[in-house]
């Protein structure tokens, strides 16, 4: 009893609240749906084109060559799978048919399909076989199939909706468990038919609720609005999704959100490590180098985004001796890049909501995006300083919002003490998941974090520094 009073009169004496838990800052809407933020936290994977195209050396075939044409001489899905997972990404994603309607499946909606290939004498399946890759290699496994179909008969009519559900419902029931469903914009403007895009989301929810459905329009993430793989540096998870539309996407708006957009729909950003898509034998020497996969991965997961990185498997079905060189130095360089985490030392702020240890300003430095930093509920702007308590050279400085609570900050600076002051060496805007700043190099014992404005009180889980050569 006596133990009680002490501690009750200690907490009044000095202001701290160790009886009532502090409650955590209501969520600002809107927020991702549980799949959304297990889809954000994957950050890296892989698109494979392979296809009709592969054999035909085109980008979009016409859909006219014979199936027959479609002939692997060493398919291996585990080779892909290996060099997948090695290379540090979390999954693939496969396209089971291009625009030329080729099916890499044996589809009843169809004859242009692997069936009447002579390659396993019509009898293989590429889904099946990567599908189960990707399990024995602890990957997600994703599908690509373009709504256009320059093959189909049916297609520019309105039956054509029917088969291409028919597609997703054959290929989200036969495979496991899909993560994401890519549906491309991409279309000739020619035979351009009125899709059912609404149909087409019901099937693929329906049959997969957790899948992540991906288009110019979302449902579930949007195009980044361009294929080079770069966010733009303001770039909200929301949006206004109202009257949008599959193929006509308006690409700036998608490039960067916005801010008062009502609905979740991050954005992924798709590159290729190549000029093509498809794997093409003359760009063998045109992998891009790991400086420019460096600044694609601080363009998109740098700035909130996920990276889709493309291979284009080859003619013999594998993924080629290039590109997987390639992907492993990059992975080395990232390794490298990010591996001395210089955020160490003492960590002060000007708020910390309800004075509770639960939401200390230590959280950022505690390697757990769970966990938060949060100010007050009228507090948008605080300043975090860290004292390295030594000279400490860096160039690059990480920061996570806890997004599952919506996304905040407006705008943000990071300062550093030159001597005399501090000086301000990045302006910037949002945050988001994840957000990766580069500059020149700089050298000193204490660096500010100004949060200078934000929709609400502030949830940051994390702070990284790192001084990194790539
Ligand atoms: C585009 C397509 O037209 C390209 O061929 C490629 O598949 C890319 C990922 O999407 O819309």
């Amino acid at each position: 009893m006596n133990k009680i009073f002490n501690l009750t009169l200690l907490a009044f004496l000095f202001g701290t609240n160790i009886f009532a838990k502090t409650p955590p800052p209501k969520p600002v809407l809107p927020i991702p749906t549980a799949s959304q933020l297990a889809w954000q936290k994957l950050e890296y994977y892989a698109f494979v084109h392979f296809g009709m195209n592969t054999f035909t050396d085109h980008e979009w075939g016409e859909g006219r060559a014979p199936a027959t044409d479609f002939f692997p001489t060493d398919f291996n899905a585990k080779q892909w799978a290996k060099s997948v997972k090695d290379a540090g990404m979390k999954g693939i994603i496969i396209t089971a048919k291009h625009h030329d309607g080729f099916c890499l499946w044996n589809s009843k909606t169809t004859e242009y399909s692997v069936k009447n290939s002579k390659w396993r004498d019509g009898k293989g399946d590429v889904l099946k076989d990567l599908s189960e890759a990707c399990k024995t290699y602890g990957l997600k496994f994703g599908i690509y199939i373009s709504p256009w179909d320059r093959n189909h008969p049916l297609y520019g009519t309105p039956k054509y909706n029917a088969v291409y559900k028919e597609q997703w419902r054959e290929l989200l029931t036969n495979y496991g468990e899909v993560f994401e469903a890519w549906l491309d914009g991409a279309n000739d403007g020619k035979r351009r038919m009125v899709y059912d895009f609404n149909g087409f989301w019901n099937t693929i929810r329906g049959i997969q609720p957790n899948a992540i459905m991906f288009s110019d329009a979302g449902p579930d993430i949007r195009w980044v609005g361009n294929e080079k793989g770069i966010a733009g540096e303001t770039n909200w998870s929301n949006r206004d999704n109202e009257g949008t539309f599959p193929g006509f996407a308006d690409e700036p708006a998608l490039n960067v959100g916005e801010e008062n957009g009502n609905s979740w729909i991050p954005a992924e950003c798709d590159v290729s490590i190549r000029p093509g898509w498809f794997y093409h034998k003359e760009e063998d020497a045109k992998v891009k180098s790991v400086q420019q996969l460096m600044n694609i991965y601080l363009g998109s997961v740098g700035r909130n985004c996920n990276l889709l990185l493309n291979i284009g498997a080859d003619r013999r079905g594998l993924i080629n001796e290039n590109d997987i060189a390639r992907l492993n130095e990059f992975k080395a360089a990232r390794e490298n890049a990010f591996k001395i985490n210089l955020a160490k030392g003492k960590i002060t702020t000007s708020n910390i909501r309800g004075n509770d240890k639960s939401f200390s300003v230590d959280k950022l430095l505690d390697n757990n995006f769970d966990t938060y930093w949060a100010t007050d509920d009228n507090v948008k702007s605080a300043e975090i300083t860290l004292d390295f308590g030594k000279e400490t050279e860096f160039n690059t400085l990480l920061l996570q919002e806890n997004i599952a609570l919506g996304q905040r900050v407006k705008k943000f600076s990071i300062q550093i003490w030159n001597g005399k002051e501090f000086e301000t060496i990045s302006q910037n805007t949002t945050i988001g998941y994840k957000r990766i700043l580069r500059f020149p190099k700089v050298k000193t014992d204490k660096v500010k974090v100004i949060i200078e404005d934000a929709k609400a009180c502030l949830t940051i889980s994390t702070l990284e520094i790192y001084n990194a050569e790539f």
